[in-house]
């Protein structure tokens, strides 16, 4: 009979705890046991130097011999942060590309590109013979997925932004590279700033806790 008053009385004090922990309030309706939610994820840019001012990143190639990480002014007048952005065409004949590897965590739950770019151009608004593309590469030059395309078509002369998931490739290094290439006439020039690879991973370091309560456990229950 002790033990069973024992139990009896340590149920009645589990129960009571409940009950203040729940404030007497019926529990939302859920698992019939408690259990722990661990939830959030944080996100980070993983691009070295997506603005440009500083030196560090970026592998350059120009078959000009430009400097493509500049302070020449684009149309707009200014660059979208700071004082410098990258600069490639405005020539013809034009190769250049800016390229860094980048490592996307095996546990990243979303990829997103994002960049800000202006097209000033001296070719017909309706052709597209001088392009810029963005890649994923295996290694410079070698693509793995094209990401975005664009062309002289696309004369944009203020800041305009791009946003582009990207998908798999969890677990690798690959190369990103914006890559500018030009015909022989009517040259292009390709601005861009601000280049980020927002890495979203859950967050394990500081797990937001939640106590779910029965609902049979909830003052309203007790009380009938
Ligand atoms: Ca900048
Ligand atoms: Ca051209």
């Amino acid at each position: 009979m002790r033990r069973a008053r024992f139990v009896h009385i340590s149920l009645g004090l589990l129960i009571a705890l409940l009950v203040f922990l729940t404030g007497g309030r019926p529990s939302n309706a859920g698992p019939l046991s408690p259990h722990l939610q661990v939830g959030n994820t944080t996100c980070q840019n993983i691009v070295v130097n997506g603005d440009f001012e500083g030196d560090g990143g970026w592998r350059t190639y120009s078959a000009a011999g430009e400097e493509l990480i500049s302070d020449f002014p684009p149309p707009s007048g200014a660059y979208h942060s700071g004082r410098r952005g990258a600069y490639l065409g405005d020539y013809n004949n034009a190769h250049d590309y800016i390229t860094q590897a980048i490592t996307i965590p095996p546990n990243a739950t979303q990829v997103t590109l994002r960049y800000w770019w202006q097209v000033e151009s001296d070719e017909d608004p309706e052709a597209t013979n001088d392009r810029l593309t963005v890649t994923l590469d295996a290694v410079p030059g070698t693509p793995l997925v094209t990401l975005k395309e664009l062309t002289s078509r696309v004369q944009r002369e203020v800041w305009e932004e791009e946003s582009i998931p990207v998908e798999g490739y969890r677990g690798r290094t690959v190369w990103l590279r914006f890559d500018a290439r030009t015909d022989g006439s009517l040259p292009t020039a390709f601005f861009l700033d601000d280049v980020q690879v927002l890495v979203c991973q859950p967050d394990t370091s500081s797990p937001t806790w939640k106590l779910f309560i029965p609902r049979v456990f909830s003052g309203k229950g007790v009380g009938r």
